[in-house]
C-alpha cells in the first residue's frame, strides 16, 4: 500500500453509500445515521425488511416529546452496525436486506390528515412484501399501522408492552395515544382473544378481554413465566409487536411522555422478547421514546435494543 493508499478517504456515509448489507467499519458517531446503519433507501424491491419512523406525537395527553424518538433510536443503534450481534452471535445482515426508508411525511398543520398517510405509507411498504419495524412517534401511530398490516394480513394477535392498557373509551373521532387498543377492537383488527399485554400497572376501563400479564405479576413468573404465558395465549396466530417503551421502569426508560414506577427492567424485556423467536410475527414497533427526558441515551439505548433483537429473530427465522 503506498502512502497515498493510506491515506485516501474512506466513504463515511453508509446510509448513503454503503452496501445493503453487510458490516460497516464507520465510527458510530458521524455520518448519517440510520437505523443500524442500513442503506437510506425506497428502493423496496431490494429489502426484506423496513426500518421508519413516524415523528408524531401529537396525540400525546402527559409529556410530549416523542416526535424526536426516531432520531434518538437511530443515533442510538449506530453501535450496533453489522458485525454479529447479541445475544445471537450472528450478523442479522448476512440473512436479512434491511433498508432504513426515513421518516412518514405528513403535514403538521393537518393533525386530522395524519393517520391516514401513515396508513397509507406503511400500506406502500408492506404490499411491497416488505416486513415493516416502524419507530416512533407517540402510541397513537399503532392505530393506523395496524389498519395498513390487517389489509394485508387480516386481523393480529396483538403483543403489547406497556405501562398502560390504551383501552379509554373512545368516540372514534379524535385521536389519542391512549386508545389505539379500543379503536384497533372496534374496528376488529386484533384477535382479543389471542392478544396479550405485558408489564401493565395502570387501570383502564376495560380489556376487551384481552390477556394481562400486569408487571408485579410479570416479576413473580420470570422471564420464562411471562414467556411462556405469551405463546400460550398467541399460538400459531399472525402477530404484530406493540413495544411502548414505558413497559420499563422509569429507572430504565426515563425517556418517555408517560413513565410509571414499577415496571420491566431491560434484561427481563428484551430476554423474554428473544424467547418469543417462534411466534409469526408480521410487523412491530417501537413507540413513546422521548429524548428530552432521557439521561445518558438510557431510553434509546434500550428501545434501539428491543428492535435489534427482533431483527435477530427476523433474521434467524429466515436462516430456517
Ligand atoms: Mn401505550
Amino acid at each position: 500500500m503506498s502512502r497515498n493508499d493510506s491515506i485516501r478517504p474512506r466513504p463515511t456515509d453508509n446510509a448513503f453509500l454503503g452496501p445493503l448489507e453487510g458490516g460497516s467499519l464507520e465510527p458510530t458517531y458521524s455520518g448519517a445515521l440510520s437505523f443500524m446503519r442500513r442503506r437510506y433507501s425506497r428502493d423496496l424491491s431490494v429489502a426484506d425488511v423496513v426500518v421508519w419512523g413516524v415523528p408524531f406525537d401529537c396525540a400525546t395527553s402527559n409529556r410530549p416529546g416523542a416526535r424526536f424518538g426516531p432520531q434518538a433510536l437511530r443515533r442510538a443503534s449506530a453501535i450496533f452496525d453489522g458485525d454479529p450481534q447479541f445475544p445471537s452471535g450472528l450478523d442479522p445482515f448476512e440473512a436479512l436486506t434491511v433498508i432504513d426508508w426515513g421518516d412518514c411525511s405528513f403535514d403538521y398543520r393537518r393533525l386530522d390528515q395524519v393517520h391516514g398517510l401513515i396508513e397509507a405509507q406503511a400500506a406502500e411498504i408492506i404490499a411491497a412484501g416488505c416486513h415493516l419495524v416502524t419507530l416512533g412517534g407517540d402510541h397513537s401511530i399503532t392505530l393506523p399501522l395496524l389498519r395498513a398490516h390487517v389489509a394485508e394480513h387480516g386481523p393480529l394477535a396483538l403483543v403489547q408492552f406497556d405501562a398502560h392498557q390504551d383501552t379509554w373509551e373512545d368516540d372514534a373521532e379524535g385521536i389519542s395515544h391512549g386508545t389505539f387498543v379500543t379503536r384497533a377492537e372496534m374496528e376488529g383488527l386484533i384477535d382479543c382473544s389471542r392478544s396479550i399485554q405485558i408489564g401493565i400497572r395502570t387501570v383502564a376501563p376495560d380489556d376487551f378481554g384481552i390477556a394481562i400479564v400486569d408487571a408485579y405479576e410479570a416479576r413473580g413468573l420470570g422471564v420464562a413465566g411471562i414467556a411462556q404465558r405469551i405463546r400460550e395465549r398467541v399460538g400459531d396466530a399472525p402477530a404484530y409487536l406493540s413495544f411502548d417503551i414505558d413497559a420499563l421502569d422509569p429507572a430504565f426508560a426515563p425517556g418517555t411522555g408517560t413513565p410509571v414506577a414499577g415496571g420491566l427492567s431491560s434484561a427481563e424485556a428484551l430476554m423474554v422478547l428473544w424467547s418469543l423467536r417462534d411466534i409469526d410475527w408480521r410487523g412491530m414497533d417501537i413507540v413513546e421514546v422521548a429524548p428530552a427526558y432521557d439521561h445518558a441515551d438510557i431510553t434509546a439505548i434500550a428501545g434501539a435494543t428491543v428492535v435489534q433483537h427482533y431483527l435477530q429473530i427476523l433474521a434467524e427465522r429466515t436462516r430456517g
